[in-house]
């Protein structure tokens, strides 16, 4: 009994894993192990060799089992060992790249067209969005009967009852701003209005906010050339291309007069848009000298002063430049568009969704 002991003893302290220790187990103390053929020869022994024998047999098994669990419980402490010793992190390691918003294509246009108009003298004006009647139509010579007035085109400013103030509504162009600089700063002058503006549109190429930037210049001499040269010198930065050709085509604006929209030469070879070469025509925008009658709303003499003004629809050069072909990409919340076009602004965790894709 006591070579059984040694022997159990001795391989359970050499056994290597779970595996040994079990087959050791059946063999040692299993139903049909050592330990229990030993038990089934109890009945051939005389009861006094039984009366020792057989306590003897279970404290031997008793011994075994103890040993086996203790040697399983050491085994998992090493194999723990082990792991906690061979798998770490490196907390010090920098975390994984985060996609950074980026900006908006609207913004980009608008920061690169505010750039270039800096270097042609022009400075910078933004005014609310909410403005009066006065502001926004009469200023401009609108009357009070003109189309563009009604609530089909325009949204009015919800009224309380018994508020006397004249209307307000949501700017329909920048152009507010530019009476406002003229009030405040007088001429000459020389300014860029860019912003958001409202009209009530919705379809394919028409969103009820989109953005504009009008530009004006007002002094004692200035003419159409002028125009003309702000405006080539304009697009060839924008589109950073050599030359250009433009045509100007008349037209009617009630702020202007004479007034005219401006197309660039342009070909589309298979839907793809070269600006500057080709036998095609874009209109990008609309202009002309200012009428004399906002030039006096303005508060400035229009006996003494005349200028250029004109207006570009911010979106739509965002478009072209970047290759955009669909207005609902700068909107929607449906962010594949915008990513595709590199730009990435709305890749930012919580919003939209986050960075689900
Ligand atoms: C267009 C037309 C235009 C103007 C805007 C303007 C502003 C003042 C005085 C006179 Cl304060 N004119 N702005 C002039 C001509 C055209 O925009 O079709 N834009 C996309």
């Amino acid at each position: 009994m006591d070579d059984l002991k040694s022997k159990y003893l001795g391989q359970i302290a050499e056994a290597g894993d779970e595996n040994a220790l079990e087959a050791i187990r059946v063999a040692a103390v299993g139903k049909k192990g050592e330990v229990a053929l030993k038990m089934r020869e109890l009945g051939k022994m005389t009861p006094e060799e039984r009366q020792v024998a057989g306590p003897a047999l279970n404290a031997l098994k008793d011994e075994i089992n103890s040993a086996l669990s203790a040697k399983k419980s050491a085994l998992a402490d090493a194999a723990l060992d082990e792991r906690l010793r061979t798998e770490w992190l490196d907390v010090t390691l920098p975390t994984r790249a985060r996609r950074q918003g980026s900006i908006h294509p609207i913004s980009q246009a608008t920061e690169e067209l505010t750039a270039i108009f800096a270097e042609l003298g022009f400075s910078v004006a933004e005014g609310p969005r909410i403005e009066d009647d006065w502001y926004n139509f009469d200023a401009l010579n609108i009357p009070g009967h003109h189309p563009a007035r009604a609530e089909m085109d325009t949204f009015y400013m919800h009224r309380a009852e018994g508020d006397n103030r004249p209307p307000h509504v949501l700017r329909t162009h920048t152009s507010p701003v530019q009476i406002r600089s003229m009030e405040k700063q007088g001429a000459p002058i020389r300014v860029i209005c860019p912003g958001g503006v409202y009209r009530a549109d919705y379809d394919q190429t028409h969103t009820p906010m989109f953005h504009q930037v009008e530009g004006l210049a007002i002094d004692k001499d200035i003419s159409m050339a002028n125009l003309k040269w702000v405006l080539e010198e304009f697009v060839k930065a924008f589109f950073e291309v050599e030359d250009v050709e433009l045509r100007f085509r008349a037209s009617h604006f009630p702020f202007t007069e004479p007034s005219a929209e401006v197309d660039i030469r342009c070909s589309w070879d298979n839907g793809q848009l070269k600006i500057g070469e080709g036998d095609d025509w874009m209109e990008i925008l609309g202009s002309g000298m200012v009428h004399p009658k906002v030039i006096a709303a303005g508060g400035i003499d229009p006996e003494v002063y005349q200028g250029f003004a004109f207006g570009i629809g911010i979106d739509r050069l965002a478009m072209l430049k970047y290759g955009i072909p669909d207005l609902r990409a700068f909107f929607d919340s449906d962010l594949r568009w915008l990513r595709h076009y590199g730009f990435a602004a709305l890749d930012m965790p919580n919003l939209h969704g986050g960075l689900s894709r």
